[in-house]
């Protein structure tokens, strides 16, 4: 019987030996030790034996099952291994293969400005703020210097609220003026800032849309002069369109929030189609070009921000951010900006991963 047993052992291990794949294995392994397996059948039969042959056949069948169990576990790791193996020989990356199109995404002109002016305005010492785009008549308006029934509101074309209760209805800010004033309401002079954001206006047509982006700018000082804003104005065109023969020319003005008040131009060429800036306006074959209002903050608005006008002084300027885009990028009707078209946005958007962003920064 024992003998019996050994040979029936020696053929499953031979037959586990000659198995080529983990598939044949697990094919014997059920054949010798499933349910309705070989050596299950004869497990079996040890019920019906007598004590004294159960004790010595018991013995040699769960040798030989146990024998089997391990030549299977081995046999099975074995051809497993070997199968990863040549998979590993047989196939291959190719690292030079093109990487697969995925979109990236595009930075949208108007970010990419916006950044461009923080990174000029951050070398000058300016910090950026922003405020609530919902604004209550006081901080658009009337710390402006633009007093109720006044005739510069109708200036504004303002989106006004449903009114609430008693007291002015809240309004989405025409300009990001206001950030401007909680700054110097809750933080002590000097103040650099420079506020960027939407700002607006119910207004809509190729050079007019109801939301536009605007970035203002208020130094806040003892001593301060137009000779201040003057300089600060020139390195600030002249970083950010990249050209050094930048001529500016400031034309009187008028504004409620400044006194004195100027609009400033650029001298540019439109020659062969493009915007070219540089050189002056008053040159032969070139022209002025308005990019900005500014002017010495109005006496009146310092009051209104409890702030003493004979101790503190100071100038204030005020951009259309797309429109520096378009002059800068060349586009041509401002509408594009937000219509979402992914074509335009990849025509006309930056690289997420184009570092830095302007090729000099402020050269002063
Ligand atoms: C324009 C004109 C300007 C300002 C904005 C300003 C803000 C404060 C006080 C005084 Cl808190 N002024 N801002 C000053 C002058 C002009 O913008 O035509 N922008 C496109």
């Amino acid at each position: 019987m024992s003998s019996d047993i050994d040979k029936e052992s020696a053929d499953w291990l031979s037959r586990i030996d000659a198995a080529a794949t983990p598939a044949d294995v697990e094919a014997i392994r059920i054949e010798a030790l499933g349910k309705q397996g070989a050596i299950t059948a004869r497990m079996k039969t040890l019920g019906k034996m007598t004590p004294e042959e159960r004790k010595t056949v018991g013995a040699a069948l769960n040798n030989m099952r146990q024998t089997v169990q391990d030549a299977i576990q081995t046999r099975k790791v074995t051809l497993e291994d070997a199968e990863l193996d040549n998979r590993l020989a047989a196939e291959s990356v190719d690292i030079t293969l093109p990487v697969a199109d995925r979109l990236p995404g595009h930075i949208h002109p108007i970010s990419q400005v916006m950044d461009e002016l923080a990174e000029i305005f951050a070398d000058l010492g300016f910090a950026v703020k922003s405020g609530p785009e919902i604004e209550d008549d006081w901080h658009n308006f009337t710390a402006l210097n633009i007093p109720e029934h006044h005739p510069a509101r109708a200036m504004h074309d303002t989106f006004y609220f449903p009114a609430e209760g008693e007291g002015a209805p809240k309004l989405l800010r025409t300009h990001t003026s206001p950030v401007q004033i909680r700054t110097m309401m809750s933080e002590a002079p000097p103040i650099r800032i420079i506020a960027p954001g939407r700002v607006y206006r119910s207004d809509s047509d190729a050079t007019h849309t109801p939301m536009f982006h605007q970035i203002e700018g208020l130094v806040i000082d003892r001593d301060i002069t137009m000779g201040h804003l003057k300089w600060t104005l020139e390195t600030f065109v002249k970083a950010f369109f990249e050209v050094d023969d930048v001529v500016l020319r400031f034309r009187p003005s008028y504004f409620p929030f400044t006194e004195p008040s100027a609009e400033v131009d650029v001298g540019c060429s439109f020659a062969g189609g493009t915007l070219s800036i540089g050189g002056s306006g008053d040159e032969e074959g070139r022209e002025w070009l308005e990019i900005l209002g500014s002017g010495m903050v109005n006496r009146r608005v310092i009051e209104m921000c409890n702030l003493d006008p004979d101790e503190w002084q100071g100038f204030a300027f005020g951009v259309g951010i797309d429109r520096l885009a378009m002059l800068k990028y060349g586009m041509t009707d401002l509408r594009a900006f937000f219509d979402g078209d992914l074509r335009w946005i990849r025509h006309y958007g930056f690289s997420p991963f184009s570092v830095p962003t302007l090729s000099g920064g402020v050269g002063a």
